[in-house]
C-alpha cells in the first residue's frame, strides 16, 4: 500500500493467510477446481488489504493502550473474512449489470476471465467462505459480536443497500438527491465495511465503550475520506496505478465530483481525514498507524 506506513504485520502475512483460507479440497471435480480458481483469482494477486490491516491495526492500537499482548491469531480470521467479503463485492460490482468494468487490480475482471455466471458464483462462494471462516473461529462472545457487526455492515443496511441505491440512482434524469443523501449512500456502499473493519478490531481486542466509540467514528470518517478520494481518482487517477478504468461517467453515476465538483470533493475528503485524526486525539503513539492510514486515504493514487 505505502511503504512509509508503520505496519504491525507485513502485507505478506495477510496474503499467506488468505491463500490458506482459500485452499479447499475440490476432489475430482474439474468444475469445482475451476470455481476455486475463480475465487482465488478474485482475492489473490492484488489489493491493498486496507480492510484486513484496519482490523489488525485497530486491535493493535487497543492492545497498546491497554498494555496487553497483541496476539495476531486472534484477529487474522476476521481480517481474512473482511477481505473475502470485499473481494466478492468487487467481483459483483464489476459485472455487466453493475459497473460493467473489464479491469480490476490491473488485470481482467473476474467475469472477463471466467465468464459472467462463473463470476457471480465465485462471488457467492467468497461471501459464504467469509462466514465459514468467521464462525469457525468465533470462540468468544467478542468474536460473535464482531461477526454481527460485520454481517450488518455488509448487508442491506450497509454495503449491499448502498450499492442498491447507487444502481438505482445511475442513468436517471430528474433525480432529487442532495449532497447529504449522496454521502449517506457512500457511507453505506463503501464506508460501512471500512468502519466495520475498525470496529471488529476494537471489539476483538476488548476495547472499552469509549475507545470503541472513538474508533467507530474514526472508521466512519476514514470510509468517507476513502470513497471521496475514490471518486476523485475515477476522474483524474491514472489507470496504470488504480488498476481499473474510469466507469462513473460512462455509467452516468451520481458521484461527489459530478454533484459538487472536483475541488469541493477534495476539500470534503480532507475534512473527513481531519475528523478521523481528531477522533484519535487521545490515542497518542498507539494511534500512529491509524493516523497514517487516514492520511493515506486522501493522498493515495491507487
Ligand atoms: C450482491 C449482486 C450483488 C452485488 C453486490 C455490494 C456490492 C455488489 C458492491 C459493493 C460496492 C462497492 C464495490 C463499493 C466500492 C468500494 C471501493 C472504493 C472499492 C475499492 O476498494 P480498494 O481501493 O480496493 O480498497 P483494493 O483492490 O485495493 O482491495
Amino acid at each position: 500500500m505505502n511503504n512509509n506506513i508503520h505496519w504491525r504485520v507485513s502485507p505478506e502475512v495477510i496474503e499467506d493467510a488468505l491463500r490458506k483460507v482459500l485452499l479447499r479440497d475440490t476432489g475430482n471435480s474439474r468444475e469445482l477446481a475451476q470455481l476455486a480458481e475463480a475465487m482465488e483469482y478474485a482475492v489473490l494477486g492484488g489489493g491493498k488489504r486496507l480492510r484486513a490491516q484496519l482490523v489488525i491495526e485497530a486491535a493493535g492500537a487497543v492492545c497498546d493502550l491497554h498494555k496487553s499482548t497483541f496476539v495476531l491469531e486472534e484477529y487474522l480470521p476476521t481480517a481474512c473474512a473482511i477481505e473475502l467479503i470485499h473481494a466478492y463485492s468487487l467481483v459483483h460490482d464489476d459485472l455487466p449489470s453493475m459497473d460493467n468494468s473489464d479491469m480490476r487490480r490491473g488485470r481482467p475482471s473476474c467475469h472477463k476471465k471466467f465468464g459472467e455466471a462463473q463470476a457471480i458464483l465465485a462471488g457467492d462462494g467468497l461471501l459464504n467462505l467469509a462466514y465459514e471462516v468467521l464462525l469457525q473461529n468465533a470462540k468468544s462472545t467478542f468474536a460473535l459480536q464482531a461477526a454481527k457487526v460485520l454481517s450488518q455492515a455488509a448487508g442491506r443496511i450497509g454495503m449491499v443497500g448502498g450499492q442498491y441505491e447507487d444502481i438505482c440512482w445511475s442513468n436517471t434524469s430528474n433525480l432529487q438527491i442532495d449532497a447529504a443523501q449522496l454521502l449517506e449512500m457512500q457511507a453505506r456502499k463503501t464506508g460501512a465495511l471500512i468502519r466495520a473493519a475498525v470496529e471488529c478490531g476494537a471489539i476483538l481486542a476488548e476495547a472499552t465503550n469509549e475507545q470503541h466509540q472513538q474508533l467507530r467514528q474514526y472508521g466512519e470518517n476514514l470510509g468517507k475520506a476513502f470513497q471521496l478520494r475514490d471518486d476523485v481518482l475515477d476522474v483524474e487517477g491514472d489507470p496504470a496505478l488504480t488498476g481499473k478504468e474510469s466507469t462513473d461517467h460512462a455509467n452516468d453515476k451520481l458521484t461527489a465530483p459530478a454533484m459538487l465538483g472536483l475541488e469541493k470533493t477534495k476539500i470534503l475528503a480532507q475534512r473527513a481525514c481531519d475528523d478521523a485524526l481528531a477522533n484519535l486525539a487521545d490515542w497518542g503513539e498507539a494511534g500512529k498507524t491509524l493516523r497514517q492510514l487516514a492520511e493515506f486515504a486522501v493522498t493515495r493514487n491507487k
